[in-house]
């Protein structure tokens, strides 16, 4: 693969396949469940992995591995398997990672399924999983374990933004047990303005229908690692555990968006900033989450490993669940509905909607106020999102 070196070129050139039997510009949508192969001395040599090919989709496509490919030059690790959701993603990681009799160390603020997963799914299979916050040093320090297989976070996370110092994390669950894998939930941040395994994570986990997709109309996710932890991913975790497989039209829409990640990701950066020192400036908000905002406690890690910008999402707190409900339901431009990372600014209740997973006594621990409010900045200029909210203020 050509080695390119900046981000927008990567998005358009890397890990590309050229289409020798006709030219075609753009990858074409392999639109097939199978391969049909020459022989059975053929087929056997490929389920053998003894020769390269295609087999069958939920083992390999065209389309999507050309995607596998680019998602892998952009986090800068060897390999990526794609998944049918951030879900599906993270369900094959998981379950690739620990097992009976392990444990797994993961953040109390985690994206309310992920929360469910972990606090009420793998436990049932007799995973120990014990929640903690990362960003406390000594508490991730006194969690770890023999039995320690993963420690679990998301950086920003969602949905109040807690920063954690990603290369202090690994060198602590390292430095404990070389084998502990550190799984980065990067969906908040995208490649654009972080890239968790450069800063000594093992693996990396997104939910594509956010950024990398962008234009709200696909559900997808990635796993990112070694070309070894990958392969045990894509014939384990996905082939045989979960299933979760990306369809090749899923990955065909992704490269399309990819395509303007880059600009994208530089005009989501710049509204977030924009609508967090508004948002600050608003009498009736009381608290506002982004990474780029020098009051935030995160800002000084964020801004270590945060290299490109801050992102487009922001929280906030209001003083009562009741004034953020009339808020969002005064709201004209923004939109009222879960998912990030759109074209469209898109603002939710977490307590409610995204983290309803999470019980009162949970949200608590987690730092997830009734009164909290997440947007994810949109494409839209600053100046409408700006004017839509503060008509939406006056009516609270
Ligand atoms: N990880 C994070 C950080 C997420 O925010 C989500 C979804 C997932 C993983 C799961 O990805 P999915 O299976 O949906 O592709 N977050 C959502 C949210 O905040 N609103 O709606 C979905």
């Amino acid at each position: 693969m050509a080695d390119y070196k900046n981000f927008g070129t990567k998005t358009i050139h890397a890990g590309n396949i050229k289409d020798t039997q006709f030219g075609a510009l753009t990858m074409p949508i392999y639109q097939t469940s199978t391969f049909v192969f020459d022989d059975c001395a053929q087929g056997a040599a490929r389920f053998a992995g003894q020769e390269d090919g295609f087999i069958y989709t939920r083992l390999g496509n065209p389309t999507t591995k050309m995607l596998q490919d680019k998602i892998a030059a952009l986090e800068g690790g060897e390999a990526c398997q794609a998944a049918a959701s951030g879900m599906g993603a993270i369900s094959a990681c998981i379950w690739s990672i620990a097992g009976a009799g392990k444990k797994i160390v993961a953040d109390k603020t985690l994206y309310g399924c992920t929360f469910a997963l972990l606090s009420a799914g793998v436990t049932q299979y007799g995973v120990e999983v014990e929640f903690i916050d990362t960003s406390d040093f000594d508490a991730l320090k006194k969690a770890l374990t023999d039995n320690t297989c993963m420690v679990y976070l998301e950086t920003p996370a969602n949905p109040n933004m807690k920063i954690t110092d990603i290369a202090e994390v690994a060198k602590i669950a390292h430095g404990y047990n070389k084998d502990i894998k550190v799984v980065c939930d990067n969906t908040f941040a995208s490649p654009y303005c972080q890239q968790p395994l450069s800063l000594g994570a093992d693996v990396v986990v997104h939910s594509a229908t956010k950024y990398l997709n962008g234009h709200g109309d696909v559900i997808a996710g990635f796993v990112v690692g070694s070309a070894e932890f990958i392969q045990k991913v894509a014939m384990f975790g996905i082939k045989d555990m979960t299933g979760a497989v990306m369809g090749p039209f899923e990955a065909f829409l992704i490269l399309r968006g990819l395509k303007t990640m880059e600009v994208r990701m530089m005009r989501h950066c710049e509204n977030g900033m924009k609508v967090a020192e508004y948002l600050e400036s608003q009498p009736k908000v009381t608290k506002v989450n982004y990474p780029g905002l020098k009051s935030f406690k995160g800002y000084e890690v964020a801004k270590k490993q945060m290299k490109n910008g801050f992102g487009g999402m922001i929280s906030f707190e209001v003083a009562t669940r009741a004034e953020g409900e009339k808020l969002c339901n005064s709201l004209k431009l923004c939109t009222l509905a879960v998912s990030l990372g759109d074209a469209e600014t898109l603002i939710e209740h977490p307590a409610s909607m995204t983290h309803s997973t999470y019980s009162a006594e949970d949200l608590k621990e987690a730092g997830i106020q009734e009164g909290l409010i997440r947007l994810s900045c949109g494409l839209e200029n600053a100046e409408d999102i700006i004017a839509d909210l503060d008509q939406a203020f006056k009516q609270i």
